[in-house]
């Protein structure tokens, strides 16, 4: 080969290695570059050994361009992998970056559901005042859930509290009060007792700002001998007054239920007016919070009592009824959407 033709093949192969290297990137690549441009196989160390058979003159020619061309190679090789490892090493800093000034994420801490807090608010104030708590089962049979409470197949009361019925015999259960004549059986017969029951209930009712078909309630049952009204009044007084503050008072009005008698409904002050009347209240100063009365003997006797010696009294509240009340909740969905906007309200008013 002449001269000119080994300058332009070196020239060719020099602008070829460079262009490759620039293009390698990471350190996989590089050595890659390097093992095709210097290794054993490679055109420069082919050439290196055409230069014995090369009288001396063109040996040195050659061997000069050779030599240039291997060292611009080598240089751009050792510039090109420094470059790639600061740059890894950048990357790497990058990404372990921990910024000590940042503020420390919050956690959000639930709290519990105003429901929730309410029930239990209303189990402290009876565990105080001796009774026991129990739980019933949301399905129940017909019978306990109306028969043995002196509702029979066609009496209209049923029409007051439609259900989902299961079967013809299984229903979800309207209100908790057939616990009383299970706790009753339980316990008895013929053994006193004081009893709350919170629970859950279901009705046919149309949803709106103070119905809903899926609520809680709360059973109260004291049974012994010589268990009098003015009893129930008591009770039902000091829960009054330890729940809405010693100020509140409670009003009885004549009701009906089939398995007490008498019955009666019990309403507190109006929480918002104070008792002078407002939209609350609808101007009469009184909102009822649950049903209640004396026990009814038949319930008494289905449950194996003697109704001769032993009476009783019994409530039923609707727990949200009365959270609404206190916590002035203007609609009952609100309790049912776990929408945060409202749940968090009671962060501060509940802890
Ligand atoms: C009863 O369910 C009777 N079992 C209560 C009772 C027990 C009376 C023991 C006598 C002796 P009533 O249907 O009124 O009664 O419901 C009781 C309470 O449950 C109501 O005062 C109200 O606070 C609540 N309640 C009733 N229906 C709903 C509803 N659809 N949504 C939310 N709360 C309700």
């Amino acid at each position: 080969m002449h001269q000119e033709a080994w300058n332009e093949e070196l020239q060719a192969l020099r602008e070829e290695a460079l262009e490759s290297l620039r293009l390698s990137v990471d350190e996989a690549s590089l050595e890659a570059w390097r093992v095709r441009y210097f290794g054993k196989k490679s055109q420069l160390t082919a050439w290196s050994r055409q230069l014995g058979g090369m009288d001396p003159e063109e040996r040195r020619a050659v061997g000069q361009q050779l030599n240039a061309v291997r060292e611009v190679l080598e240089s751009g090789y050792k510039g090109q992998l420094e470059e790639v490892r600061a740059q890894a090493i950048r990357h790497q800093l990058a990404a372990e970056t921990l910024d000590v000034t940042l503020p420390g994420r919050a956690r959000r801490v639930g709290t519990l559901h105003p429901t929730t807090r309410t029930i239990e608010e209303i189990e402290a104030v009876f565990l105080a005042l001796g009774f026991t708590i129990a739980e019933g089962m949301e399905v129940e049979t017909d019978e306990y859930n109306f028969e043995m409470l002196n509702v029979p197949k066609d009496h209209p009361a049923r029409d007051m509290q439609d259900t989902f019925y299961l079967t013809d015999e299984l229903l979800l259960r309207t209100h908790t009060s057939p616990m009383q004549v299970r706790v009753m059986k339980q316990i008895g017969p013929n053994q006193p007792l004081k009893v709350i029951v919170p629970g859950r209930v279901y009705r046919r009712d149309e949803d709106d700002a103070t119905h809903s078909h899926a609520f809680a309630q709360i059973e109260g049952l004291v049974v012994g001998e010589g268990v009098r009204m003015s009893d129930l009044k008591g009770t039902l007084e000091a829960f009054a007054k330890a729940l809405f503050g010693q100020q509140q008072s409670i009003r009885l009005r004549p009701s009906f239920f089939p398995f007490t008698e008498p019955s009666v409904e019990v309403d507190v002050r109006c929480i918002q007016c104070q008792g002078t009347g407002c939209r609350v209240c609808k101007d009469t100063g009184w909102i009822e919070i649950l049903g209640a009365g004396m026990v009814h003997p038949h319930v008494l006797e289905a449950a194996g009592y003697d109704a001769r010696r032993f009476s009783g009294f019994a409530f039923g509240m609707g727990p949200e009824r009365v959270a609404m009340l206190k916590y002035g909740i203007p609609d009952i969905r609100l309790l049912y959407q776990n929408d945060l906007r409202f749940l968090t309200q009671f962060r501060r008013v509940l802890s």
